[in-house]
């Protein structure tokens, strides 16, 4: 072991995320899952390009799978996926700088739908995050959330050639896997990832297929979520609902022989990138392209960045706007608020409805308020570079984070890191996991509309010193907790050598060390 891998204290970067993946997994190979790949193939004429979906997923599982030359398990969405790869449907990447294999699934457009759209975003998604939306569940949209797991099996299964892996999947689409892969090849040593809250047992009540959830899930040797209280609940479901021993002081759940051990893991972003790239030429030039959009610079800049996702609280946001006009006339004329938002899911009503609503609310507040060519609310309604995204964050005042539940939301987080000039101020909902890290935001509850526009008040009139005083802390707590320290955590705590919090229960390390053995001598 290096010494950086036993420093404690020292930052977490990609470098000692490298070495650590390198010294504990050596000779075990590491398998990656998720619902989106990292490297998408798409046709631009005659030609193939080859794309990175924007997201955090990607920059904290790179470095591991680099490190460990492993193999990342995706479904393969892109319209030229299928002409760059293999007989095994493989395909190296980076491109620029092969270092691991993609390995694609094809699902079919029906199952897609069911399993994605349907299972997922229509049921599991409402069901996790309380946001008052009814989820929507049908037989057949389950069947395909399991056929659809099923082939993701078939091509880890296949990846694994019945050696011992470590396995490491990602989110909520994914979870009849473990159970199905620990079946197949116990000799796999599986890690999970929930990015999104898991509800308490009274809401998961109502998930009409429980116990194939919730086995498929034990399939698991660790089970990840941002917060303690996701654990929490996690446990307590587990012991109304299955034949299982939960114990809650130690989170772990053993069922048939078998432990799972359930822990916190605080997403984040990678900052010192972050940093780098906010003081960068680029930035300032995206600043002069947002004067076009946002028009006559206000005396006071609001922002707030989203996917439009109900569960993002846009439209209670936009009405604190609203209300703060109404309480505060003397902003009328002062303050803009630019919404930037990228429309996501929108095959799902809910979305559709969400949309159209956003534009229809948007539209009635700035016709009560304009004043020559003045209007209180900009929407950007598309994707945004994050650049572009970094210099709107340089010129606000303040950035709200509004989500009516939230995993942990990294907009606060980015939000903090782009402010290298230690200044503006984050309103943050008290229902984001962020806001367990991030305490000193505006703290708000979302769905009272006077607390949040009292907030917004609050925020324009925050004397500088205390402005700078709560940034400069919060960066402090987002270069620490950072992306490369999530990921970490996650293998320290699988393969046994966390020695910085009570990790897995004893005779698990033991098992664990074991595997680690057989896989270092192969
Ligand atoms: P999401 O619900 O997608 O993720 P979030 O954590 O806020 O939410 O991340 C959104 C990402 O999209 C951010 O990186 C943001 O910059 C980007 N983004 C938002 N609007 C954009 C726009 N208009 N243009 C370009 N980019 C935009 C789920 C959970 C979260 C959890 C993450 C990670 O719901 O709670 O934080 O996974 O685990």
């Amino acid at each position: 072991m290096t010494p950086t891998q036993t420093d404690t204290t020292g930052a977490w970067t990609r470098d000692r995320l490298h070495e650590l993946v390198s010294d504990r997994l050596k000779g075990i190979k590491l398998i990656a899952v998720s619902n989106r790949e990292p490297y998408i193939h798409t046709k631009s004429g005659s030609q193939i390009q080859c794309k990175v979906p924007a997201s955090g997923l990607t920059t904290a599982l790179d470095p591991i799978l680099r490190a460990s030359n492993g193999v990342w398990v995706a479904h393969g969405s892109g319209d030229a996926d299928r002409e760059v790869v293999d007989h095994r449907s493989r395909v190296r990447v980076p491109p620029n700088e092969p270092s691991y294999t993609l390995r694609r699934v094809w699902l079919p457009k029906r199952i897609e739908d069911e399993y994605y759209y349907g299972l997922s975003n229509e049921g599991l998604w409402p069901l996790c995050h309380m946001a008052f939306q009814r989820p929507k569940f049908s037989l057949n949209n389950w069947q395909s959330y399991r056929e659809a797991n099923e082939l993701f099996a078939e091509a880890v299964l296949d990846e694994a050639a019945g050696q011992p892996a470590f396995v490491f999947i990602q989110d909520y689409h994914l979870g009849l896997l473990p159970r199905m892969l620990k079946r197949s090849n116990p000799n796999l040593m599986i890690a999970h990832f929930w990015h999104i809250p898991w509800p308490n047992c009274e809401a998961f009540r109502a998930f009409p297929w429980k116990q194939e959830l919730l086995d498929g899930l034990l399939g698991n040797d660790l089970l990840g979520f941002h917060l303690r209280y996701h654990c929490t609940n996690f446990l307590e479901t587990i012991d109304r609902n299955i034949e299982a021993l939960v114990d809650t002081e130690h989170r772990n759940v053993s069922k048939s022989g078998h432990i799972t051990a359930v822990r916190p893991f605080p997403i984040s972003i990678d900052f010192a990138k972050h940093v780098t790239t906010a003081a960068s030429s680029a930035v300032q030039s995206a600043t002069l392209e947002w004067s076009e959009v946002i028009g006559t610079a206000p005396e006071i800049l609001g922002i707030g960045i989203d996917r439009i996702d109900y569960t993002k609280g846009i439209p209670d946001r936009l009405n604190a706007v609203d209300h703060l006009l109404e309480e505060h006339p003397e902003y009328v004329g002062r303050l803009k608020f630019v919404q930037v938002g990228v429309p996501s899911r929108v095959a799902v009503e809910d979305y559709r409805r969400l949309n159209e609503d956003l534009a229809a609310q948007i539209d009635r507040i700035n016709r009560k308020w304009a004043r020559g060519e003045w209007k209180p609310i900009v929407f950007v309604r598309r994707h945004v570079d994050q650049v572009a995204l970094m210099a709107l964050h340089l010129m606000a005042d303040f950035c709200m984070v509004t989500s009516l539940h939230d995993g942990m939301n990294l907009v606060a987080k980015e939000f903090v890191a782009s402010r290298i000039d230690g200044d503006g101020v984050l309103i943050l909902s008290a229902f984001t996991g962020a806001a367990r890290e991030l305490t000193d935001a505006v703290i708000v509850n979302p769905f009272a509309v006077e607390e949040v526009a009292e907030a917004i008040h609050l925020a324009i009139n925050m004397p500088a010193v205390e402005r700078r005083r709560r940034m400069n802390r919060m960066r402090a707590v987002v270069s620490s907790n950072n992306i490369y320290r999530w990921a970490g955590k996650i293998v320290q705590t699988l393969s046994g050598i966390d020695n910085t919090e009570s990790a897995v229960a004893p005779d698990k390390f033991e098992e664990m060390d074991m595997l680690a053995t057989v896989g270092a001598g192969r």
